[in-house]
């Protein structure tokens, strides 16, 4: 694996801890710009037993506290009964009440729910013409956790999560991760430039598949390519954002786009709310 550059170290440096994507980070952001839905552990056979000695080991090194990373319950000897959706909420909230939380784990606990429609039906709501999004839990503002519906053939616009970390998993069905390269701001007359922005990787996620991204990473569009199946999938940002920054696929021209909600803890948000925001395509 390739050695991350000075550069991209000090990038990467502000967010290692929130990011624990640091083991990603370690592995080199140009090393993980290449991959789509980056993932710095594998559960693999053991049901995360790795993921978790991994997390802990990381954490020794740097002689930071480990001692609240543990295996959830059905996972790994961390107890019988299920892993809810409102067991995953309580857990966010118990690690995201510290200053620094380890990304890793956060996916690691996203990978442990699994999917179950009767929990999270109730935030599934639907919009005939675009992809909705849909809030769950808001957090305790470092995060924010919510459901997205994508009716047949939607998609998003190519966006950026503002220094944010994004964690997504497929509730229901399947959806195709596009990854782009940043448009190269750095060269000449950039603004009067035509430059089709350059695709990494296109990974199709299924079912209760995880992927992670943030702005190290690149940018990325997600689409449901099918025309006959919904999709569903759940998103945690962190720390919560607003707005994004969306791009012209053909010139790499940048605007920035609210990010709002359609429905907030299974309650639809109201037209005239709505409308005080025309929703972008993001
Ligand atoms: N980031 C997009 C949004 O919050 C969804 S694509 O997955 O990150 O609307
Ligand atoms: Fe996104």
């Amino acid at each position: 694996m390739e050695r991350v550059s000075e550069l991209q170290m000090q990038k990467c440096m502000k967010r290692r801890e929130i990011s624990a994507a640091a083991a990603a980070a370690a592995v080199g952001a140009e090393e993980s710009a290449k991959r789509p839905c980056d993932r710095t552990w594998h559960s693999g056979r053991d049901g995360g037993d790795s993921a978790i000695r991994s997390i802990k080991d990381y954490c020794r090194d740097r002689k930071l506290p480990d001692d609240m990373y543990r295996p959830v319950a059905g996972r790994c000897g961390g107890g019988g009964g299920k892993f809810r959706l409102a067991d995953l909420v309580d857990e966010l909230h118990r690690v995201f009440a510290e200053d620094r939380v380890n990304v890793e784990y956060v996916q690691y606990l996203m990978e442990s729910y699994r999917s179950d429609p009767a929990e999270w039906l109730k935030y599934a709501k639907f919009n005939k013409f675009r992809y909705t999004r849909n809030l769950v839990d808001a957090g305790n503002g470092k995060f924010n956790l919510m459901v997205l519906c994508w009716g047949e053939g939607d998609g998003s616009s190519i966006h950026d999560h503002p220094g944010s970390d994004c964690v997504m998993k497929i509730l229901a069905g399947q959806l195709t991760e596009v990854r782009f390269a940043w448009p190269d701001d750095a060269a000449p007359d950039h603004d009067l430039q035509l430059q089709p922005m350059r695709e990494l990787s296109r990974t199709v996620l299924e079912t209760d598949g995880i992927c992670h991204i943030n702005d190290s990473m690149g940018l990325h569009r997600v689409e449901n390519a099918s025309h006959t199946d919904k999709a569903v999938s759940l998103h945690l940002y962190c720390p919560p954002f607003e707005e994004c920054a969306t791009f012209n696929q053909q010139t790499g021209h940048k605007t920035v786009a609210k990010s709002t909600f359609w429905s907030i803890h299974g309650e639809k948000v109201s037209k005239k709310r709505l409308e005080e925001h025309v929703p972008d395509d993001n």
